[in-house]
């Protein structure tokens, strides 16, 4: 039986992923616009929290000041009316042509100009939406060709704009934080700040890197052939998983976007078991919306985009009781620590012990047993099928 989502579950969507027309690089949509106030509606009786958007998913590139208004004023209404939120906005620097070389690192100034003051005009909708995440997703900073791009000058330009968008909320007084999704590839050959490590690598470079965080997604880790829970756990043992975009992606291919738990259903079980159980020896935890970036596979009709907003939520809850089961299990428990896992949250070195006390523990050192530490078996065999064995259901 499938779980019934409600907004205490804080599940969100973009409306770009219900909104997907089903256009890729080899065919044309395969089913009609759907109505960003239509998409709330629905979103809100399925039980999601919020709804989350590109400037230009709602206002068209290019529309005028007062047509901007008419629309911001039906959708303000629709969230009114049904109780959703905006929890997260983000800017469109991609789809328009005068982007195809990037927005903050295009080569041209006066492109880049255009770019960072979209986006502080955006930031001015998050605040007054009350979203409390900007998200960044560069898909055009990078390039095809190595010779095309000073990659230093690049990176340069690329802080300046986040730095400038930071420096902005905070002048501004918004409560917002701007969280930065990596992707390795797609549309453009290479992406700069392609995976979760770099992302930490670049805000670590940053003037106002204190409230610049991730938006990591499942299937752009995936991509590139990298564990995404590890990913999110590196963000939220740093402190920056401010957000998370969730979906399914099967193996190193183009950017899927499938279901949460449509791709690799093992690896969803661990995301969720730590995005709501934690990290076994405690330590941070994520507190954000559920946000699912996804796109309804362009064979199917309206029926299956929502029958796929659903399935996004009760994959989700369905691994949340797997998890909380899983835990909660006593031969799990047991497995647990005898597999070490509890171990390793206990510092190497005693309080206050100096390397100098170290060297000179004999029991560290000469006569520290090698060969019957090497005797050990850790029993992670066992402990992954116990875990398989909940997510299939079968304790
Ligand atoms: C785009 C991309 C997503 C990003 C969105 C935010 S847009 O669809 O594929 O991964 O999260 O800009
Ligand atoms: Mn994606
Ligand atoms: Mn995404």
């Amino acid at each position: 039986m499938s779980p019934k989502p409600t907004p205490a579950d804080k599940f969100t969507f973009g409306l770009w992923t219900v909104g997907w027309t089903g256009n890729d690089p080899f065919g044309v949509p395969t089913r009609a616009d759907l109505d960003p106030v239509e998409a709330v509606h629905k979103l809100a009786e399925l039980g999601a929290y919020g709804i989350t958007f590109h400037d230009n998913d709602v206002v068209p590139f290019g529309a005028s000041a007062d047509e901007r208004e008419l629309i911001l004023k039906r959708f303000r209404a629709a969230l009114e009316e049904t109780g959703l939120k905006v929890p997260m906005v983000t800017t469109n620097l991609f789809s328009h042509p005068v982007f195809k070389d990037g927005g903050f690192t295009s080569n041209d100034r006066s492109v880049r100009r255009f770019a960072l003051a979209k986006v502080l005009r955006n930031i001015d909708l998050a605040a007054e939406l009350g979203a409390e995440t900007f998200v960044m997703w560069g898909g055009r900073e990078g390039s095809e060709y190595d010779g095309s791009k000073d990659l230093a000058a690049a990176l340069d330009r690329y802080r300046e704009g986040v730095d400038t968008a930071a420096g902005y909320i905070k002048e501004k007084g918004y409560g917002l934080r701007i969280a930065l999704e990596p992707k390795p590839n797609e549309p453009r050959g290479d992406i700069l700040l392609p995976t979760v490590g770099h992302g930490l690598g670049f805000i670590a470079q940053l003037e106002h890197g204190d409230i610049v965080g991730l938006n990591p997604e499942t299937g752009h880790e995936q991509m590139a052939g990298l564990n995404f829970t590890h990913g999110i756990a590196q963000a939220l043992w740093a402190g920056k998983l401010f957000h998370i975009d969730l979906n399914g992606q099967r193996g190193i291919k183009y950017d899927q976007d499938l279901v949460f738990g449509h791709g690799d259903l093992t690896s969803a079980f661990f995301t969720v078991d730590l995005l709501e159980n934690g990290f076994p020896g405690g330590g941070p935890r994520y507190e954000g919306p559920r946000h699912f970036d996804y796109k309804p596979s362009r064979t199917d009709g309206y029926d299956g985009v929502w029958a796929s907003a659903a399935a996004n939520m009760s994959t989700y809850l369905l691994l949340k009781e797997r998890a909380k089961a899983f835990r909660a299990d006593a031969e799990v428990q047991e497995a647990l620590r005898t597999s070490g896992v509890y171990e390793l949250s206990e510092a190497t070195l005693a309080p206050g012990e100096t390397t100098a006390q170290l060297l000179a523990d004999a029991s560290a050192g000469d006569s520290f047993d090698a060969a019957a530490a090497a005797e050990r078996s850790y029993a992670f065999i066992r402990l992954n099928q116990l875990a398989i064995e909940h997510l299939l259901g079968a304790r």
